[in-house]
């Protein structure tokens, strides 16, 4: 039961499992992996592919021959393994260069550099079969609003996004390019917060239909918002072009836990909405094991991740054939369709009717909805009760 397989398309990152446990406060418990022993560690743990930004895999001073090399045994270990790689991005965030942001930089050869650095990354995402491409712009913001304006920042980062789709034509890679927001750390700020605020950008590109959203459970969590929500509204705009599932306590820094293993119940609309609307796209657990846990618990952790969603994915279904649950929401949705002549789209005289309808308000103020009912119905199949 509960066993991950590659058709439920489950991904990590390089850097997920091997998180090395380094934080603010304290140097790396363990041991580096290879990116080939990370490969071999999630084809044993059942996933179905593993994803990189261009220095999991390729170190930033490594020579031309050194790339080459690596590719080819990465390339080996996913043909032993039938791994794939769904999706690649750019480290734009850990050298130093990237310090005041990289695209949204004030230093026009480190915005220039920045573009460099990400072709070369989708050559490499192309080279190893990537069809998703993520931008998460983790330096892209400011402490002080002295240094920079918004407006800057703005028209930076879409020159750079244009210039890269039009890289992506040139180069026929047909990449899906997935913008993450986050609203804050590294940065105190973050340009462009939210998934919501990714949506309103992109209408602003020059090619807006090869670019949607990675949300990120943890992401929206921070900003105090609905991740299902989030999620439900990119859908809703054809924009959900990926998406990173991992966990977080509000109101605290990015903790990228294993999914589920905080906010059950958020967890469980999630997985509802992604199965019914029928997501084709790929789980991927962008979260890290606890600083304490040994390899062991590591493995632990990505099984984990994999086991909840499958387990909430039942969890979904028992909720669909629960007779209980469901008649309690065909009253909550009653409709005689007596307004239906009034909906849709409009016309003068639907107008002039509905002006002319007599509504009895204080009686449709009376109408209460059984949702204590509901919601403790589905806390109580959540506690495998029902
Ligand atoms: C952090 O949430 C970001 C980076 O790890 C990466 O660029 C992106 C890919 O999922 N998520
Ligand atoms: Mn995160
Ligand atoms: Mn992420």
């Amino acid at each position: 039961m509960y066993e991950p397989k590659p058709e439920h398309r489950f991904t990590f990152g390089l850097w997920t499992v091997g998180n090395v446990g380094r934080d603010p406060f304290g140097e790396p418990v363990r041991s580096p992996m290879s990116p080939l022993d990370i490969v071999h560690m999630l084809a044993e743990a059942g996933a179905y592919g593993v994803n990189f930004h261009d220095n999991d895999l390729i170190p930033i001073d490594a020579t031309g021959a050194e790339r080459d090399k690596i590719v080819a045994d990465f390339k080996k270990a996913l043909a032993d393994t039938g791994l794939v790689v769904p999706m690649a991005t750019t480290n734009l965030f850990s050298d130093p260069v990237f310090r005041d942001g990289a695209f949204t930089s004030n230093d026009p050869k480190v915005r220039a550099y920045a573009l460099q650095k990400t072709m070369q990354a989708m050559d490499l995402g192309a080279e190893l079969g990537a069809q998703v491409y993520v931008f998460w712009g983790g330096r892209e913001g400011t402490e002080t609003d002295a240094g920079k304006s918004p407006l800057d920042a703005g028209k930076w980062f879409r020159e750079a996004l244009n210039f890269l789709c039009e890289y992506n034509l040139d180069q026929g890679y047909n990449f899906k390019f997935a913008l993450e927001a986050k609203p804050n750390e590294p940065r105190s700020d973050i340009y462009l917060p939210t998934t919501g605020a990714m949506l309103g950008f992109i209408a602003t590109l020059d090619h807006p239909h090869m670019v949607g959203v990675n949300p990120e459970v943890a992401h929206e969590h921070m900003a105090g918002l609905n991740f299902m929500h989030a999620v439900a509204q990119a859908w809703d705009a054809g924009k959900l072009f990926h998406i990173d599932l991992n966990d977080q306590k509000f109101g605290r820094y990015d903790q990228d836990f294993r999914f589920g293993a905080e906010s059950i119940k958020q967890a469980f609309y999630l997985v509802k909405f992604l199965e019914e609307v029928g997501y084709e796209g790929s789980r991927h657990f962008d979260a890290h094991a606890y600083r304490t846990a040994d390899l062991n618990d590591v493995k632990e952790f990505a099984r984990g991740c994999m086991r909840t969603y499958l387990i909430l994915k039942e969890k979904a279904q028992q909720f669909r054939a629960d007779h209980e649950i469901q008649a309690l929401l065909a009253e909550i949705k009653a409709d005689d369709g007596s307004m239906n002549p009034y909906f849709g789209s409009y016309s003068k005289d639907k107008a002039q009717a509905l002006k002319a309808h007599s509504f009895d308000r204080v009686t449709l103020g009376q109408r209460g909805q059984p949702y204590e009912k509901l919601d403790q119905l589905l806390i109580e199949l959540l506690l495998g009760v029902r």
